[in-house]
């Protein structure tokens, strides 16, 4: 074969939009920022961002569903976000319950799994009625998992997790040197899932948020301008795009794996 047919076949783009053979993220999380700024800018109230964000997520999990990710974990509501006006908080409450009511079918052809990370507690019992039955009828699905960080903050998932490893110390039935990089994983909100490879922040922030502090350890970080409900399938591109063209050394020169990068 020619170097410059083999050249051209490498540079070709699947239907997907990326390279063929490009080492592609397992686990996506995304920080959804900005519905209110792009509201704003249109003289709009912050619930219609809200509601704008929500369209830029259904498209965002059709487009990451296609690309064969594995887990997409989105930021819905922090622990932080308690302290908006209270008929803010009542309507992003809505969200899951509206969320599901249209997109449940869609979904469940696509053969998404639902889950959730996050504190049960301080949630309105029509919320999480909302998410278990998503998650119940999504629980035999093979493919993507779409987990929602849910009334989620990362410091006090992780005093939770202490709480829990202390207590089965107390108990006897963990032994303090049994408290391992798996042990704690495993306390976390986020359970067995795999730690994210690739953090998406939109709107312009450069900071975590209190998103995941464990789990981003060596995650690779790309942020954006665009406010989340500009957010499309093209931006998704980029991202892992940039996230395939970089080196992963976890901190030697091989990765985690311990091959050669
Ligand atoms: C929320 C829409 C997306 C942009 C970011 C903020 C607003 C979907 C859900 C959801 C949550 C759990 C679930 C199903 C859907 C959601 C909140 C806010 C609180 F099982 N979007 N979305 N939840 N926004």
């Amino acid at each position: 074969m020619s170097f410059s047919l083999r050249r051209l076949l490498q540079r070709r783009r699947t239907q997907s939009g990326l390279p063929d053979g490009a080492k592609k993220p397992y686990h996506i999380a995304i920080i959804m920022d900005g519905n209110g700024r792009w509201a704003r800018q249109r003289g709009l109230p912050r619930t219609a961002g809200h509601r704008a964000g929500m369209a830029a997520l259904r498209r965002t999990v059709r487009a990451a569903a296609e690309l064969g990710i594995g887990v997409l974990t989105v930021y819905a509501f922090s622990t932080e976000n308690w302290r908006r006006p209270k008929t803010e908080v009542d309507f992003l409450m809505n969200l899951p319950r509206q969320f599901l009511k249209t997109d449940l079918p869609e979904l469940k052809r696509q053969n998404v799994r639902i889950r959730m990370s996050g504190n049960r507690e301080g949630l309105p019992v029509h919320t999480l009625q909302a998410v278990d039955e998503a998650m119940v009828q999504t629980a035999g699905n093979t493919g993507m998992i779409l987990n929602f960080a849910l009334n989620y903050g990362s410091r006090a998932e992780i005093i939770q997790a202490f709480r829990r490893l202390a207590q089965a110390v107390k108990a006897g039935t963990l032994e303090p040197e049994e408290i391992t990089e798996e042990t704690v994983s495993r306390a976390l909100y986020t359970g067995d899932l795999p730690d994210p490879d690739l953090l998406i922040r939109c709107s312009g922030e450069i900071r975590l948020s209190n998103f995941l502090l464990w789990q981003l350890a060596y995650a690779e970080l790309w942020f954006t301008d665009v406010y989340w409900p500009d957010f499309n399938r093209s931006h998704l591109l980029a991202a892992i795009t940039a996230y395939s063209e970089r080196d992963r050394r976890f901190g030697g020169v091989k990765n985690r794996e311990g091959l050669d990068v």
